[in-house]
């Protein structure tokens, strides 16, 4: 494939924009090869700066899940931006994307929007410490929540029972207070919590862990973190800026009927546009100023055009079938490349939730970050650049998840299968 334009393209952005990207994983760093500009999309298709074609199951990190320019999302955004592209002020369709929301996750009786899933969960965090007047929260390692500073930490050393930073710029004293455990060891969580007694505001998790492939909660996990919440006082924040909308119209919350104190939501919510949100019981929202203590602000949070996209985007959703068709083309192309993954030397497997998956160059299960350390990380970049090659855009990184959206056709599915076949081969 020639990649003469992203080339060029990349060589001028890296003159002004760190790393040529606004977001660290569109350099495609971990998969060894210089990454491909976009100039559009359309359904299940991407067409790159030289023209080619790739079939897209990084759908944008997850928003794109009925296909990229669905027609009726593109309608009311431009419906939207022809009577303004932002007030701030207050507009019904924000109250019209809260409710639908709140519709669907019970435990939500109340939603601020927010313009990314950072601020989302970083809001979130400063609500659960206000509403608890507890400074202490505690995170999964290999779970990600965006960039706030209090969220980029990982265990700390040996008995210590504080967190380290994992960035630059996050100073140690903020660190300290973020406590990390293994996912799905809920023994570990128990310990931490009676070490830690009455000192932790919230326990934040992704109820699947996109962020270090695709780890489903074991069974019992969810269940026994909400247990241990209730009984300790602690806020349980589920983080379904991946998941919400995604593996089930009602989230993974619906999926495995555990339900959270807040619930931090974005992606899918914008349909393609930078939205966040994060809503919960009454009683916890109303700390939010201009209500309560616990300030949180924002210039765009609500945008009307974004508002617009997420409204089209929930309504086409809550078709009858939507959530089957995801399910029956994921089963359908994990089946696919189980076979042709299986006729190849290679140690793979494959993990998936819904229209959520990943596939893992290593021997499986994969329960936690400490077991996915030893994929092979080198075989997947070859094996990546080969289905680029291919016309198959996959997350260029080991620790991502794909999404499947509805536009994908079974003519998609089975050249997808295909070029997985010839990409295994020529490793
Ligand atoms: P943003 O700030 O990137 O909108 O959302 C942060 C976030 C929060 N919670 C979860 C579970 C998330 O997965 C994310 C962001 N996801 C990554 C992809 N795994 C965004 C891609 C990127 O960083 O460019």
């Amino acid at each position: 494939m020639n990649h003469q334009q992203s080339e060029a393209l990349f060589s001028a952005a890296k003159n002004v924009i760190p790393g040529g990207v606004n977001s660290p994983v569109r350099a495609f760093k971990s998969v060894g090869c210089n990454p491909i500009f976009i100039e559009k999309a359309a359904g299940s298709k991407i067409y790159d700066a030289d023209g080619n074609e790739y079939i897209d199951y990084v759908g944008s990190w997850g928003p794109m899940i009925l296909g990229h320019c669905h027609p009726k999302v593109v309608e009311a955004i431009q419906q939207a931006a022809a009577g303004g592209a932002s007030y701030g002020a207050p507009t019904a369709r924000e109250t019209e994307l809260a409710e639908l929301v709140c519709q669907a996750y019970p435990n939500i009786e109340k939603i601020r929007m927010v313009s990314s899933g950072t601020e989302a969960t970083m809001s979130a965090i400063r609500l659960a410490r206000g509403y608890t007047g507890r400074d202490k929260i505690l995170k999964f390692d290999g779970c990600y929540h965006g960039h706030a500073d209090s969220l980029l930490v990982k265990a700390g050393s040996g008995l210590a029972t504080f967190g380290v930073p994992t960035s630059l710029g996050v100073p140690a004293d903020f660190a300290k207070y973020t406590l990390t455990a293994t996912y799905n060891d809920l023994a570990e969580v128990k310990e931490l919590v009676a070490a830690n007694k009455g000192e932790l505001s919230c326990i934040i998790l992704e109820p699947i862990a996109g962020n270090m492939g695709c780890v489903p909660p074991v069974p019992g996990f969810l269940e026994g973190l909400r247990e241990l919440c209730t009984a300790e006082g602690i806020l349980l924040i589920v983080d379904e800026v991946m998941t919400g909308f995604r593996v089930a119209y009602g989230g993974a919350q619906e999926r495995f009927n555990v339900r959270g104190d807040l619930v931090c939501l974005g992606k899918i919510i914008g349909g393609g546009l930078p939205v966040g949100a994060f809503g919960g019981k009454r009683e916890i929202m109303d700390s939010l100023s201009p209500e309560g203590g616990v300030y949180q602000a924002g210039t765009l949070s609500g945008n009307p055009l974004a508002m617009s996209a997420g409204i089209a985007t929930l309504r086409l959703l809550q078709e009858e079938g939507f959530y089957q068709q995801i399910e029956e083309k994921s089963a359908y192309l994990e089946k696919g490349l189980s076979q042709v993954a299986g006729q190849s030397s290679v140690a793979t497997c494959r993990q998936r939730v819904g229209g959520m998956f990943c596939t893992y160059f290593q021997q499986g299960p994969v329960t936690s970050f400490a077991d996915s350390a030893q994929r092979d990380t080198v075989t997947f970049s070859k094996f990546f650049r080969n289905m680029l090659d291919h016309g198959i855009n996959l997350a260029p990184s080991q620790f991502e998840a794909g999404f499947m959206s509805v536009a994908h056709t079974l003519e998609d599915l089975d050249r997808t299968i295909e070029a997985a076949e010839k990409s295994f081969s020529a490793l």
